[in-house]
């Protein structure tokens, strides 16, 4: 097998805790929601008995609304370990808040990587709940775009595209953050941004979860996110035999609300929605349209993507953040640096859209970048240096991901270090 593969391979089977994955063993010690889908986009090729296991566990979490809670609590790691852990939330054991929804297309990539109609058969109606949760209770702007209400909602936690409708919230106090613990405070939110994080949460968790409360934003990458998964359930169904028009139609309203609402000017910004006016910040999320096969806006925002603000194929990875802007910081969290899985992402899109060269040249880079820096969890995209923790689940399974094409090699996976449960029960 190839090196990189068998090192990233092994990244997942020291990150694996039994049912799941960790996103890192210091920096993220539980489930997290869109990891663990990235995750099982890799684990499939290595293991698709425990890719299947992963989204099991995450769906066992899922809420009587149809909610799929952003973090699934590890009852055996200390409290301690990572801030706002289960006795903030007051949910059992997740958090209230969601991410994106990207776990259908993982799963209908799971069956693809070895056929288990079962496994969809249980998944389906989960993932519809999934998506009727988002679709209903989140169209708070009533334009049939879900809106976000924290954000860490949007996986893009301190992007530049916050900081305006944020400013509209008091910051918390009395508080101790654990990520600094592991991280470089230089490559991590600031204080400000993390005391409005909290009281953010804390205001929607007052609510019982269910006051959207002063952040409310319809995020470009959420809803192509949501749009490709419902081109997926609409896969699964058809898979299942069962009918799957319901799901392109969603897609189609999605892609037509987004089309009409957050483009402008050659690119796709996220919307404030207690305010009503768009968020003039190119982030990387205005790219994941890219995504959608049909997105008729698609050679404007391939210029955008290769033009001076984000150099596509000509810096490491995709910069999160507008690399004209004048906030622009290589180091800082989202605000900045390129991430796995929006390269993988956008690597997607390209094919979609027949650039193969420019999808060969990513994906070359993405490999190189991620063995270079140990996995890192983000990089520089101009030198390519490593940035926050290393040894980083979702950047070693999408590694896997892209070395791999469509084999799966169960000697390839082997867990072990004190792990409580290695093996999934019943082949996961
Ligand atoms: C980061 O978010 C968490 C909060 O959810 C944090 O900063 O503590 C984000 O990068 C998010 O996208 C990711 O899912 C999570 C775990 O990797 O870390």
């Amino acid at each position: 097998m190839n090196v990189t593969r068998e090192r990233a391979a092994a990244v997942l089977a020291g990150n694996w805790l039994g049912a799941s994955t960790v996103p890192s063993r210091s920096l993220y010690p539980h489930q997290w929601s869109w990891d663990s889908a990235f995750i099982a986009f890799g684990l499939r090729h290595l293991s698709p008995a425990h890719a299947r296991r992963e989204l099991r566990t995450l769906f066992a979490a899922q809420w009587a609304d149809g909610r799929v809670p952003h973090i699934v609590f590890d009852p055996e790691t200390p409290p301690e370990a990572y801030f706002p852990g289960p006795s903030f939330w007051q949910a059992g054991r997740t958090s209230g808040l969601v991410q994106p929804p990207v776990h259908a297309r993982a799963a209908l990539a799971v069956h693809e990587a070895e056929p288990d109609p079962a496994f969809l058969a249980e998944l389906y109606p989960r993932l519809v709940a999934w998506h009727d949760y988002l679709r209903t209770s989140r169209d708070v702007g009533g334009r049939g775009l879900v809106a976000i209400v924290h954000p860490w909602e949007s996986g893009m936690d301190n992007s530049p595209a916050w900081d305006e409708p944020l400013t509209r919230v008091p910051l918390a106090t009395g508080f101790v953050r654990r990520d600094l613990q592991h991280g470089d405070a230089g490559d991590r939110p600031s204080d400000e941004d993390y005391g409005r994080y909290v009281r953010l949460a804390a205001a929607y968790r007052d609510s019982g979860y269910t006051d959207p409360g002063d952040f409310v934003v319809e995020d470009p990458g959420f809803n192509a996110l949501l749009a490709d998964a419902e081109l997926a359930l609409a896969g699964i169904a058809e898979e299942l035999g069962l009918p799957s028009d319901t799901h392109r139609e969603a897609a189609a309203r999605l892609e037509k609300a987004m089309q009409e609402t957050l483009w402008d000017d050659g690119f796709f910004f996220a919307r404030d929605v207690r305010t009503g006016t768009l968020i003039r910040e190119h982030t990387c999320a205005g790219l994941l349209p890219l995504v959608l096969p049909d997105l008729a806006v698609a050679p404007a925002l391939l210029a955008a993507a290769t033009g001076p603000r984000f150099r596509l194929g000509r810096v490491h990875g995709v910069p999160s953040y507008d690399l004209t802007a004048p906030g622009f910081d290589p180091g800082r969290y989202w605000r900045g640096p390129s991430w796995f899985n929006v390269g993988w992402l956008v690597r997607q899109g390209l094919l979609r859209h027949g650039e193969h060269v420019l999808a060969a040249r990513l994906k070359h880079d993405l490999v190189e970048t991620a063995a270079q820096t140990g996995f890192a969890e983000y990089v520089d995209p101009l030198t390519g240096a490593g940035h926050g923790t290393r040894s980083f689940s979702w950047t070693a399974a999408l590694t896997v991901d892209l070395l791999t094409e469509r084999t799966c090699d169960n000697r390839s996976f082997a867990p072990g270090r004190g792990l409580r449960h290695p093996e999934p029960p019943n082949g996961g």
